[in-house]
């Protein structure tokens, strides 16, 4: 829409001047004016009636972050009580910062300190319709503004700020442009598809409406299903909407130069986000937690969590918009020449956008999750390899697949147990026979190599046994719109929903049932059982879209349409904080979350859930990992060798070679499958099976490697498998921009084989290194000059060995070669060295993080940390930290690449290096 057509539009928002203000606190505050034109005969007409929406600019308090946060709220009006039951909430849901920033009071400022005192100012300039570019005159600093008249528009900075400038335009209507380094990168509400439907009430809507509204289903659903499936009796029920509509939306176009988007996961697809605008066959990008059945490799349908993120990558900043609000949420894209225009619509809430512009993703990821928090450091054992199913039967069936796994020498960490371990489905019980003794079973896998059990604990709970009798006692079920508990079908038959965002109860009563069950455990001095939350979208059988109805009531007093895609990280977030005071704060839990928001990274892992056994799934993984990494949720992996049918051979080879770099690997296929462990493929293809050990044992080379990956991204919110646009983004060619079949795990690429009968595949090799080395025979050497796209794409022959593996030149990569039972049976094991020299020999410093693995020790200091680098022939070790004296652990072996020599690379061995300690000797 251009500016001639907004004079005929129906709905014009614009600021208020006169009441603008710099509040002492910071902030930006004011008053949006949404005015009714009514066009009748032609003739324009101003309804009188407006509606005032307050909102807030605040940027970062703490300086380093360029970013800043808008929010609008609205004046709501008194008559809306009357259409809400007793104690329910008549606000807009603004809580998610609770669940989903690092710090909830981030953002917040003590009303009495002063601008200075928290580090921080503003500069404001008005101007009358002349366009500036500089901060020099009329500037105002702290207090508030004098009342402003004629302001077109205010240009913002603050001052300790680095590069971020935002200009705020007044009229003709609301518009924000932001500044980096005096380059527009974004503008918000370019496109006037800014819109706030006010709360009212059943008798207010006709008072209100615009011309453009329609009263028809704005307070009770009328969707198409109930009308269609019977007349009389309802398919699914009908909604309410108490607040009758109540959406909100807003435009961003991303602009210098940015012409791709990323982010905003859970969906099926490419790395890439589609154009989705004005393409027939798409809808805009949805976010929607929702349980997906068979969901479709192609379309990019919303699935089981969200993460309101995306980012915009340039060659010179990286811009990310994050839209703080759990209601389903949709998103366009449009791609134009050079710019890409976003919309957001979410069906209620505050409206609440955090926008972040840095130079790179890398610090981009940075803000985000300084914000919204980072990935814990997980037990170095849940790096290991999972081995699930639906169901192991038995802790017998567990014990002879663990014995089958030994006899074989393949190393494992983890068994699962689905929803049939349970008596009837009901959580926190086992069945009698097949598990009549739990806490020998934990100890037998305990002693075996410190190896653990995860069972599968739902939010659904069967009605009428203890644990839902509790739960309704206490009055922590979710309520329906009446404000009876709310009950409804999931696997146990008729089931209540736990309501775990009533923070102040949900905590104790979750304990205690987590406590009683894993009692004999911990009386036993076990802590190796862990937990896996499914179906928490929530998931419920035969209600429209498999989920809760939106008009459901939590005791917090909000609708669950207000909060719904909170669901699943207030459950997991739950499971995480009581397990962790279970084994007295000395372990670190590991949750598995099906459902996720932004801000679930920091106490759970995630996977892309039910996804079946083709080729599609293996290869459009890659892209769902990496969008995931994006959003600052890096911690996932997808079903090992997909969770629907069973895979050929070929498949599950192909997938077990994947998944080397998945940072989260478990097998897992739904109960109708055939046992596919690598001992049961083994007495089928002897090489089959050898080829998915070969894999799982090149996972555990690799551990501490990707342990301190993780480590980084504790501090960085690095993603763990990285997009080539990560180290890329300043390339000469586009393509990085675009490729998600190849990706970085540390300083290695790799090109997955996601195709049956492979023998050449095309790898791409970017132009920010010119010397790759084969990881997979040390002996290849690939060296590029220039940035040709066609000199740099290498036709590779691959065999069913392994899959295309490189590293970068001038890299370190190292490994623990001796394979071994489990993590634990590997921790005094030295390690082997990869160094991968430059085109002068060098090698450039490289961390390694080390500590146990599994306390929190690490927090007070217990941890090694070293840097080492390869210069002029001598291997350098620089300590950091050196504070573990349990595992002193060396460097035995260093293999140094690109020898002149016939192999290739020269290896030396007994080196006896210790790494925690700054040493520096000549190879
Ligand atoms: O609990 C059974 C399954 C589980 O195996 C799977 O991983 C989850 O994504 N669960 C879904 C419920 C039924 C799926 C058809």
């Amino acid at each position: 829409m251009n500016s001639e057509s907004f004079n005929t539009s129906i709905i014009n928002y614009f600021i208020d001047p006169t009441d603008l203000i710099l509040n002492e606190t910071g902030k930006i505050k004011g008053t949006i004016i949404k005015n009714f034109i009514s066009v009748e005969n032609e003739v324009e007409e101003t309804i009188e009636k407006k509606i005032e929406l307050p909102f807030e600019i605040q940027f970062n308090p703490q300086n380093d972050d360029n970013m800043f946060r808008f929010t609008i709220d609205e004046k709501r009006n008194r008559e809306l009580k009357r259409n809400i039951p007793a104690n329910m909430e008549i606000n807009r849901y603004n809580e998610t910062s609770k669940y989903s920033f690092n710090d909830p009071s981030w953002f917040e400022w003590d009303d009495t300190s002063s601008i200075e005192d928290a580090g921080y100012s503003v500069q404001i300039k008005y101007v009358e319709n002349e366009f500036i570019d500089s901060f020099d005159d009329h500037s105002v600093y702290g207090s508030a503004l004098a009342t402003p008249s004629n302001i077109e528009y205010l240009l913002i900075q603050p001052s300790l700020q680095n590069d971020i400038q935002i200009q705020l335009s007044l009229f003709p209507t609301f518009k924000i442009v932001v500044f980096y380094k005096f380059v527009e990168v974004l503008t918000v509400n370019e496109e006037y598809l800014f819109n706030f439907e006010h709360l009212r009430s059943i008798k207010a809507r006709y008072e209100n409406l615009s011309p453009l509204e329609s009263e028809f289903g704005a307070f009770k659903s009328d969707n198409s299903f109930n009308t269609l499936a019977n007349k009389k009796e309802l398919f699914f029920e009908r909604e309410t909407y108490k607040f009758g509509p109540q959406s909100i939306g807003l435009d961003f176009t991303f602009k210098n130069n940015i012409t791709q988007v990323y982010g905003i996961p859970e969906h099926p697809g490419s790395l890439k986000l589609l154009n989705t605008w004005d393409d027939e066959f798409l809808e805009p990008y949805r976010l929607f937690n929702i349980d997906a059945f068979e969901y479709s490799h192609v379309n990019n349908d919303p699935l089981y969590g969200s993460i309101p993120f995306m980012i915009g990558v340039s060659h010179n900043c990286s811009v990310g918009v994050f839209s703080n609000n759990p209601s389903d949420t949709d998103i366009d894209v449009k791609y134009n020449d050079e710019n890409v225009l976003t919309h957001w619509i979410s069906e209620t809430n505050v409206l609440d956008f955090i926008i972040f512009v840095e130079e790179s993703p890398e610090r981009l990821l940075k803000s985000f999750t300084d914000l919204t928090g980072n990935v814990k450091l997980p037990l170095l054992s849940s790096l290991g390899y999972h081995q699930s199913r639906w169901n192991y039967e038995s802790s017998l069936d567990i014990l002879y697949n663990n014995e089958m796994f030994k006899k074989l020498e393949i190393p494992i960490d983890f068994f699962w147990l689905d929803i049939d371990y349970t008596d009837d489905r009901k959580y926190f019980t086992w069945t009698d026979e097949a598990f009549s003794n739990v806490t020998d079973l934990l100890l037998k896998l305990y002693q075996d190599g410190g190896k653990n059990l995860v069972a599968i604990i739902d939010p659904h709970l069967k009605t009428n046994y203890f644990i839902s009798n509790k739960v309704i006692e206490d009055g922590l079920a979710i309520k329906d719109s009446k404000f009876n508990n709310l009950v409804a079908q999931c696997w146990p038959g008729d089931s209540i929903w736990f309501d775990f965002l009533d923070t102040s109860k949900a905590y104790d009563l979750w304990f205690q049932f987590y406590k009683d069950f894993l009692s004999d455990a911990t009386v036993a001095n076990i802590s190796n059982f862990h937990s896996w939350n499914d179906m928490n979208e929530p998931s419920l059988f035969k209600k429209f879209e498999t989920t809760m109805q939106l008009d459901a009531v939590h005791n917090n007093g909000f609708e669950h349409r207000s909060l719904h895609n909170l669901y699943g990280l207030s459950m997991h977030e739950t499971t995480y904080d009581v397990m962790k005071e279970v084994y007295n704060n000395e372990k670190r839990p590991f949750v598995l979350t099906r459902s996720f928001f932004a801000g679930s990274q920091k106490t759970a892992a995630t996977w892309t859930g039910d996804n079946f056994a083709k080729w599609e799934y293996l290869e459009n993984s890659v892209p769902m990992i990496l969008n995931s990494g994006l959003a600052g949720m890096p911690f996932i992996g997808a079903d090992v060798a997909g969770f629907f049918g069973n895979p050929s051979h070929e498949l599950l080879i192909r997938w077990y070679q994947l998944a080397v770099f998945y940072p989260f690997f478990r097998a897992h296929a739904h109960i109708d499958t055939e046992r596919r462990e690598p001992h049961v493929i083994m007495e089928k293809s002897l090489k089959t099976g050898n080829l998915m050990k070969n894999s799982i044992l090149k996972r555990y080379q690799l551990l501490n490697y990707m342990y301190n990956e993780f480590e980084k991204s504790t501090h960085t919110g690095e993603p763990i498998l990285k997009p080539l646009l990560w180290k890329n983004f300043n390339s000469s060619d586009s393509a990085v921009f675009d490729i998600d079949d190849q990706f970085y795990f540390g300083d290695l690429i790799v090109k997955p084989v996601t195709e049956s009968e492979k023998e050449t595949i095309d790898m791409y090799f970017p132009e920010t290194n010119n010397i790759y080395y084969n990881f997979n025979n040390y002996s290849e050497k690939l060296v590029f000059s220039g940035s040709d796209r066609n000199d740099r794409t290498v036709t590779l022959n691959v065999t069913l060995e392994n899959i295309p593996t490189y590293i970068e030149g001038g890299s370190i990569v190292y490994l623990k070669e001796t394979p071994r039972r489990s993590t634990a049976a590997m921790k005094y094991d030295h390690f082997t060295f990869i160094i991968a020299p430059d085109k002068n020999g060098n090698a450039k410093r490289t961390q390694i993080y080390i500590d146990d693995g599994e306390t929190f020790d690490y927090q007070n200091g217990k941890y090694v940390k070293s840097f080492i680098s390869y210069v002029d022939s001598k291997l350098i070790v620089e300590s950091e930290n050196s504070d573990l004296n349990e595992v002193p652990q060396y460097i035995e072996k260093v293999v140094i690449l690109g020898s002149e020599n016939s192999n290739g690379y020269s290896i030396i061995e007994s080196l006896n290096l210790p790494l925690f300690e700054s040493v520096t000797v000549s190879l």
